[in-house]
């Protein structure tokens, strides 16, 4: 009897110490996808049928076994949320192979996407079948943050696939603080916006990403009106039509629409053709605070514009402000080269542009970066960029420089906050970040409540109307835990 009992009591040991689990999936799908259960298996294409949802909890592995689809369909909700320690996992068994991504169509605005690892999908395949990689919404804006998508690809010989890594067609996306990298598709090998509608694109990474057609980081269509804001665009490489870093080709004057380009930093892009950083085609993009530079372009017909390539008529072109175009090369126009068979033309204000560009506010001095041969493109103590952008500049609500600190601020000391040209703010800080710790906490709150009811040359002052009192607590508290571990 006793030998008998212990080997029971080891057999229960044993097999609870391996949880050989997993879970085979296809078809319609609801409920939760556990991590007990995890792997989940994709023997076919999965469907979150209409109405319905499906919850995917943290840490969970999503593994195609073919070239099979998650499509969350018309008021369906997907929650594949993650955390920063338990991402989720979505990949294909054979990479070759790989899986056919998420495909949300229509689909309920509260689904979100965060925290996953989305790898491997492939678009192939005719029109439209083809586009969207790791993830395509149509009709639809689900959040899409803090994501790793890599190694995704949309392509097939009519250089109809889109996005590798998100495509939006008719979408308000918030597509936010992901890294995007290492992709392939025909037209934005990062992220593509397509048809109509504003996602916004903000605080990613997007890096050595590739286009066959244009737009290796991001391609945007014509009938959208995406922002495009506070991301490091880098290292991405487009043939084609070119537009290494961003290619852009919304059009105010069919749609009315037209691309927000700001504080985004666009370094060392490339293409074989036109724009290494930005390619605008009949486009009327507002271009603002970006620092754009160490892009290569190609030369010869339809190509040059180390920095951008404008093709336009000389009516409804880009609108560049407060940025700096710098050590940007091709052997047509290292900075700027506008297409002169179609009488394109560029507005450029308040601008570094290396060799000089005509306008109001424009320099042509060293930007002094403080470190770019190691990619640091902040502003150094001595920049002439520091309070020379445009002096009527008024940021967006809840708008920042690069590093998430206020956009407008006296980085020269004389009283004075002018915006810096660039996407960096000199001397900046995140805002309520009053000790300048860079985390917005109890010691900050303590600064400003030993200041409250002040009336002159104020510390706990946030909103730079020369008191302290309940407006600048609110900004501190609106901004509380920024920046802290
Ligand atoms: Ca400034
Ligand atoms: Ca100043
Ligand atoms: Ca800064
Ligand atoms: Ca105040």
């Amino acid at each position: 009897m006793k030998p008998l009992l212990h080997i029971g009591v080891l057999l229960v040991l044993v097999l609870s110490a391996s949880p050989a689990v997993a879970t085979d999936v296809s078809g319609d799908q609801s409920g939760t996808w556990t991590l007990d259960q995890s792997p989940y298996y994709l023997v076919g294409d999965v469907r979150v049928p209409p109405g319905e949802a499906l919850t995917i909890e943290p840490g969970v592995e999503v593994i195609a076994l073919g070239h099979y689809k998650l499509l969350v369909d018309a008021a369906a909700t997907l929650l594949a949320v993650g955390t920063a320690d338990q991402p989720i996992l979505m990949t294909a068994e054979d990479h070759g192979t790989g899986w056919r991504g998420i495909r949300m169509e229509s689909a309920d605005d509260s689904s979100v996407i965060s925290y996953c690892t989305i790898e491997y999908a492939k678009g192939t395949g005719g029109f439209p079948e083809v586009r969207g990689g790791a993830i395509f919404c149509k009709n639809c804006s689900p959040t899409i943050s803090h994501n790793v998508l890599r190694y995704n690809y949309s392509h097939n010989s009519n250089y109809n696939g889109t996005g590798a890594g998100v495509t939006t067609e008719s979408s308000n996306a918030l597509i936010l603080n992901n890294l995007i990298h290492d992709n392939q598709a025909d037209s934005g090998g990062g992220v593509c916006c397509m048809e109509y509608g504003t996602p916004l694109v903000l605080g990613n990474v997007i890096i050595d990403n590739t286009a066959y057609n244009g737009g290796g980081g991001i391609y945007m269509g014509a009938r959208s009106s995406p922002i495009i804001e506070r991301n490091v665009i880098s290292g991405n490489y487009a043939s084609g039509w070119g537009g290494g870093g961003i290619n852009s080709w919304t059009s105010y004057i069919f749609y009315g629409t037209f691309a927000t380009i700001r504080d985004n930093l666009i370094i060392d892009n490339s293409t074989n053709k036109a724009g290494g950083g930005l390619y605008c085609r009949y486009d009327r993009a507002v271009i603002t605070g970006n620092t754009i530079a160490d892009n290569h372009a190609g030369g010869g017909a339809y190509a040059g514009g180390g920095g951008i390539y404008a093709l336009n008529q000389g009516y409804s072109v880009p609108q560049v402000s407060n940025c700096v175009l710098w050590g940007n090369t091709s052997v047509l126009g290292a900075q700027i080269h506008l297409e002169a068979e179609t009488g394109s033309a560029i507005l450029v204000r308040y601008s570094d542009v290396q060799d000089g560009w005509t306008g109001t506010g424009n320099i042509d001095e060293d930007p002094l970066f403080e470190d770019p041969d190691n990619d640091d493109y902040h502003l150094s103590t001595d920049s002439p960029c520091i309070d020379t952008g445009d002096p009527y500049f008024t940021p967006q609500p809840d708008e920042r420089d690069i590093d998430g600190q206020e956009r407008v601020w006296d980085g020269d000391g004389d009283d004075n906050r002018v915006v810096d040209m660039g996407c960096d703010e000199f001397g900046s800080r995140i805002p309520g970040d009053l000790n300048r710790d860079g985390c917005v906490d109890q010691a900050d709150l303590g600064i400003l409540l030993a200041d409250w009811g002040c009336t002159s040359d104020c510390v706990g002052d946030l909103d730079f109307d020369d008191d302290t009192d309940q407006a600048d607590l609110g900004i501190l508290l609106a901004n509380w835990g920024q920046g802290c571990p």
